[in-house]
């Protein structure tokens, strides 16, 4: 069984990482969805509503798990759940050189090896960060989030007097 995770914030999920999971998922027979907590990082959404709006999206599709990444290592996550390989959308040439000594390092941690998708273009500009500066400023982003997504931006807005 070739397993794989995608890891990330999903602060919240977007079209973008929906679009690099389901390609990963057609490489692998089973990719753990990993939505990380890091305590240094302000999250918008709860660890656990950015896991609801994960598997509300994603569904019950078969051979994607999404689970709680915890705090600790990524390299000993993989490690511990029989991964492989990690996945990871690459938008541009920063992306690359953040990630690259973190791929690096990761292999050498645990033998992991990390697997870059090309972003698809029409994805390639999004990022979680962006989508909610846009939504609190009043823009429309109902084609770059799923509509159970938006739901959830519009009711922090609510709360935030936005
Ligand atoms: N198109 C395609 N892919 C995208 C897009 C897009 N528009 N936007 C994001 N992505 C992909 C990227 O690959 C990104 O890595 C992933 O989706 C997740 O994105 P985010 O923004 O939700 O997640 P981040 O960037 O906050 O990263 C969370 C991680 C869990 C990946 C990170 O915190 C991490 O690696 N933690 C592990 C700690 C650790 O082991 N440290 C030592 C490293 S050697």
């Amino acid at each position: 069984m070739r397993r794989a995770v995608c890891p990330g914030s999903f602060d919240p999920i977007h079209n973008g990482h929906l679009e690099v999971i389901a390609r990963a998922a057609n490489q692998f027979d089973e990719v753990v969805v990993a939505v990380s907590t890091n305590y240094a990082k302000k999250y918008r959404f709860p660890l656990e509503e950015r896991i609801d709006m994960v598997r509300r999206t994603l569904g019950a599709i078969s051979g994607i798990l999404v689970e709680p990444m915890g705090e600790g290592l990524l390299a000993d996550y993989c490690h511990e759940r029989g991964a492989s390989a990690i996945v990871k959308g690459l938008r541009s040439s920063s992306d690359f050189d953040y990630e690259l000594p973190m791929a690096i390092m990761n292999r050498q941690l645990t033998g992991v090896e990390t697997v870059f998708l090309a972003a698809e273009s029409h994805y390639v500009h999004l990022s979680s960060t962006l989508i909610k500066e846009v939504h609190d400023l009043g823009g429309d982003v109902s084609e770059f989030v799923p509509r159970s997504v938006l739901a959830r931006l519009d009711a922090t807005s609510a709360r935030r007097g936005a």
